[in-house]
């Protein structure tokens, strides 16, 4: 029987993502939970060498990388279709998933969703209001752009929700918890209703923090 395995710290919004794809397939998976500092040792830097989080197991196979593992799911999983057949909502959304990665994530969500959730949560810190600052205008760039590519669309590549919005929903919805938030989405009001719409969906509302709190301790 096939099984899938994600190896993940409860919290993690990359992991968040591949748990959100595996619910659209409608596939079952056991999460792996991991304590915060664990993702830095054996076993885990054999499954993940640059110490990171999600890792996926499917039976005999192990990858890390959350790109490659969404799309995996797609090879491996084909229906429903989380990848868009019009060439150019394909490559919208593998825009959208390298704007996820590299402006969204590292240097937005990074610092403020650090600094305003993981660090007081998981280690008691002090958001460090001068590093949320400075990363404001970079937010806004990356907010803007995304307002931008999803314009009056219901999601951000095409009509259909897409690998694009299972990266992108799970740092959004770190990001609409804290005070930067409101001018962040100030005029831009598509979005705001974009990450209301990926809420409801049950990908979104079966991977919280809490519930991947859950699922961790079942095993
Ligand atoms: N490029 C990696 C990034 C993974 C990543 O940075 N994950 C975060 C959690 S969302 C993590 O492992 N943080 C812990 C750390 O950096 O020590 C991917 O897409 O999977």
């Amino acid at each position: 029987m096939s099984s899938f395995v994600v190896h993940t710290i409860p919290g993690s919004p990359a992991a968040r993502a591949v748990m959100a794809a595996l619910i659209e397939k409608g596939t079952e998976f056991h999460v792996a939970g991991l304590v915060p500092g664990a993702h830095k040792m054996e076993p885990h830097l054999s499954r993940h060498p640059f110490g990171k989080m999600p890792v996926l197991e499917h039976n005999d196979f192990t990858l890390y990388e959350t790109q490659a593992i969404l799309r995996y799911l797609e090879r491996v999983l084909p229906s429903p279709p989380l990848i868009p057949a019009e060439p150019r909502d394909a490559a919208l959304m593998d825009q959208i998933m390298g704007v996820s990665d590299w402006y969204l994530f590292q240097g937005v969500n990074s610092v403020i969703g650090f600094h305003r959730i993981v660090g007081p949560r998981v280690m008691g810190l002090t958001p460090d209001e001068a590093a949320i600052s400075a990363v404001m205008p970079r937010a806004h760039v990356v907010f803007g752009e995304l307002a931008r590519l999803l314009g009056e669309k219901d999601y951000l590549a095409s009509q259909r929700v897409t690998l694009g919005d299972l990266m992108v929903a799970p740092h959004m919805d770190f990001l609409s918890q804290t005070p930067e938030w409101t001018a962040l989405t100030q005029d831009r009001s598509n979005l705001v209703e974009w990450l209301a719409r990926m809420n409801e969906r049950k990908c979104m509302r079966l991977t919280t923090w809490e519930a991947v709190a859950q699922l961790a301790k079942a095993g």
